[in-house]
């Protein structure tokens, strides 16, 4: 996997290194026979029908937003916890604690207010934990809406800022716990989180490590959150419990928790981000925790906003294979029989409805399949409209650099994987059309 993760950095998006990616990861996971050909052609998708999110298991459709409450989205949640993501085990940690260790009121030139606190998922000061970096526009009126997302490289990775402490736990990359990060890193993912912009906007940002909640390599759930929840004589989550991809979103909403605490954060207005993997996370978050006011997905793909019954790009037994970690044990079961998995990932995001909900896709990010996450959106406009909003407001995908915005968001950029300036202004104008109401 740190084999993929450079040939990620190193090559631009084209579908030719993703299909050379996927064998690499298909081989080295030592399946035998020749990986299948990636697919990147619209004529070779297979025809498939999407399971219907207002049809209940029992096969009575969905007429109004109480049936849907009462009934359709637990039913959902469900699926997606036994098949997909798997449960977050019920339990753990008797108290989850959160101390302060930094602020910082002329932050990033006076512009912000920096905080820092140690949220701890275990008694003791050494047990697992996690730091969440806030920053606040400090020219804004209190309280305010804020952006909460992981991140990749560690906290001290988002900005130059010398005051953020660095990460402790893992060094992205590495295939063992402990490593940790330098002073060279500092400031390494800063394109990806324009503080300037989004503090100029009035938003505060959040984030925390992702490797703190789980370092992202396979130990079979030694490391990071998981052994916190295991019953007497556990050892690995049972195949309907949580991966890595549940203990983040977990992760997220501990975060949310540590931000509600705070007087100067609008605890209505906490819109939950992830780009990638994270994105994933994000949706996944966002889905089950109903706290999270707004939910936004920038190239999350296959497990993310991407329909897995178009197989197109990454497919779930190529995800399921390069990252056994991430899915619960049930997921592996859809491997090449995406049309068994009684949910799609329209559903995913139909779980976040009536809430706004936005998903970004980039033209060169064919492995992510940005058509298939369009469709998906699409699929889960009938919840949203039963449900009484605007839903997506186009019909067909709409042009690259078209942002369309209705209590759903869709654009394609120009461009490879990653997180631009350009999606964070469109994230900035879609919470504006949303929490600008409620402020
Ligand atoms: C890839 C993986 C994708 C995506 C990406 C990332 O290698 O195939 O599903 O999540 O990693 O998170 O950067």
């Amino acid at each position: 996997m740190a084999g993929a993760i450079a040939a990620r950095r190193g090559f631009s998006r084209t579908a030719a290194a993703c299909g050379l990616l996927a064998a690499a990861c298909w081989l080295a996971s030592g399946v035998q026979g020749a990986a299948p050909p990636v697919n990147y052609d619209e004529s070779k998708v297979p025809a498939y029908t999407l399971p219907d999110p207002l049809m209940t298991e029992s096969g009575k459709k969905v007429a109004s937003a109480e049936e849907w409450r009462a009934v359709r989205r637990p039913e959902i949640l469900r699926l997606f916890e036994t098949h997909v993501y798997g449960k977050t085990p019920a339990g753990g940690p008797a108290a989850v604690t959160f101390e302060r260790f930094d602020t910082e009121a002329r932050a990033l030139g006076g512009a912000a207010t920096r905080k820092q606190v140690r949220v701890r998922f275990a008694a003791g000061a050494e047990g697992p934990g996690m730091d969440v970096l806030i920053y606040l526009p400090n020219a804004a009126a209190k309280p305010v809406p804020v952006f909460l997302g992981l991140n990749f490289g560690g906290n001290h990775t988002i900005a130059a800022d010398p005051g953020i402490k660095l990460a402790t736990v893992w060094k992205r990359g590495e295939v063992s716990a402990g490593a940790v990060a330098d002073e060279a890193s500092r400031g390494a993912a800063a394109s990806r989180w324009p503080l300037e912009l989004i503090l100029g906007r009035g938003y505060g940002v959040a984030t925390a490590y992702y490797g703190d909640i789980d370092p992202d390599f396979d130990d079979g759930f030694q490391n990071g959150v998981h052994p916190l929840f295991y019953r007497e004589g556990q050892r690995r989550p049972e195949p309907d419990e949580w991966g890595s991809i549940g203990a983040w979103a977990w992760g997220l909403s501990r975060a949310l928790d540590c931000l509600l605490a705070d007087k100067e954060v609008d605890g209505a207005r906490v819109a939950v981000l992830g780009h990638s993997r994270l994105g994933k996370t994000a949706l996944w978050a966002g889905a089950r925790d109903e706290r999270f006011a707004l939910v936004v997905s920038n190239n999350s793909g296959c497990g993310g906003a991407a329909l897995s019954r178009r197989a197109f790009g990454e497919t779930v037994a190529r995800i399921n294979t390069a990252f056994p970690h991430w899915f619960c044990g049930n997921f592996t079961r859809y491997n090449d029989r995406e049309a068994f998995c009684p949910v799609d990932q329209h559903q995913l995001i139909a779980l976040v409805a009536p809430r706004p909900v936005y998903v970004a896709s980039a033209e060169k990010d064919q492995w992510a399949d940005p058509r298939g996450e369009f469709l998906a959106l699409k699929g889960a406009d009938p919840v949203y409209r039963l449900l009484g909003t605007e839903g997506l407001p186009c019909g067909a995908m709409p042009a690259l650099d078209t942002p369309v915005q209705g209590t759903m968001g869709y654009h394609i950029r120009r461009g490879g994987h990653d997180v631009t300036a350009y999606d964070w202004e469109r994230y900035l104008d879609f919470a504006d059309k949303h929490f600008r109401k409620r402020s």
